[in-house]
């Protein structure tokens, strides 16, 4: 059977539930310190998610929904260059205090894509200290090198739903897109990701399930557990997994 040589992760929302928890935190946590009168709800934050990319959300809000903002700054791009700067410094803060674990499985597959030598990469759209502290504080420190590439955030010109991360991953690791899985939890990863014509499994989280993940090859609830089953939700190869209730290596090489 043909296998995948390498795995492609997307962070947020995938290796890990990063959303709520730590970058909604985060955010707001820096508006109070730099003075803003800026509270982003749940719900707000769930629209606001569908810009990617912390800064490029900021502007997004301040665009569409004209909150009170005194222009203090001479240019704004560096005004929220700082915010978010300060923004990603209270994210790391969180994670190495353990507010964010793994998702089910996760730990579990990247065990054993190593032992069986499949290539490991990061491709996101999050900041890259965010990444490096989001593994230190989940699977130590050393497991930063275990990941050939971490491409992130600013590495590349076009955030995700543009395939650039994942076409940027391709081009450093010298893989074709048919070697690689992509691994995501969002329509714009999803998009990213069908953009460098990457097969792609989605694991949705309650801020995406409803998301229309349409030409996804397979999509679950999560990669699940020896004693925590997954569900199979949907995707265009979902019948080659009926029945399956843990996604290993040997079953994901069904996407092939
Ligand atoms: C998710 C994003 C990021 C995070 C916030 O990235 O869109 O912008 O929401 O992180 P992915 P930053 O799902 O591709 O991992 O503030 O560092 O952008
Ligand atoms: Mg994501």
């Amino acid at each position: 059977m043909n296998c995948f040589d390498a795995y492609l992760f997307d962070v947020d929302g995938t290796l890990a539930d990063t959303e709520r928890d730590g970058h909604l935190v985060a955010f707001n946590k820096a508006f109070a310190d730099a003075g803003l009168a800026w509270h982003w709800s749940i719900e707000l934050y769930l629209e606001l998610l569908t810009v990617t990319g912390g800064k490029e959300r900021m502007l997004h809000y301040l665009q569409k929904y004209d909150p009170p903002f005194e222009d203090t700054s001479t240019d704004l791009q560096d005004y929220f260059a700082s915010i978010h700067a300060a923004k990603t410094d209270q994210f790391k803060d969180l994670v190495d205090n353990g507010a964010v674990a793994l998702r089910p499985g996760v730990e579990r597959l990247i065990r054993e894509a190593r032992k069986k030598n499949r290539r490991l990469a990061i491709s996101t759209t999050t900041t890259y200290g965010n990444v490096t502290a989001l593994l230190s504080n989940t699977l130590g420190k050393e497991s930063i090198d275990w990941f050939e590439l971490i491409a992130a955030g600013d590495i590349v010109p076009n955030k995700k739903p543009a395939a650039d991360v994942y076409k940027y991953a391709l081009k450093e690791m010298g893989l074709e897109a048919e070697q690689c899985l992509a691994f995501e939890d969002s329509r714009n990863g999803l998009l990213s990701a069908q953009g460098a014509n990457l097969t792609t499994l989605i694991t949705v989280n309650s801020f995406t399930h409803d998301h229309d993940f349409s030409g996804a090859d397979l999509i679950v609830s999560d990669l699940g557990e020896p004693d925590s089953s997954m569900q199979v939700i949907g995707g265009t190869q979902a019948a080659k997994f009926d029945g399956v209730t843990m996604l290993d290596v040997d079953t994901l090489d069904r996407l092939r």
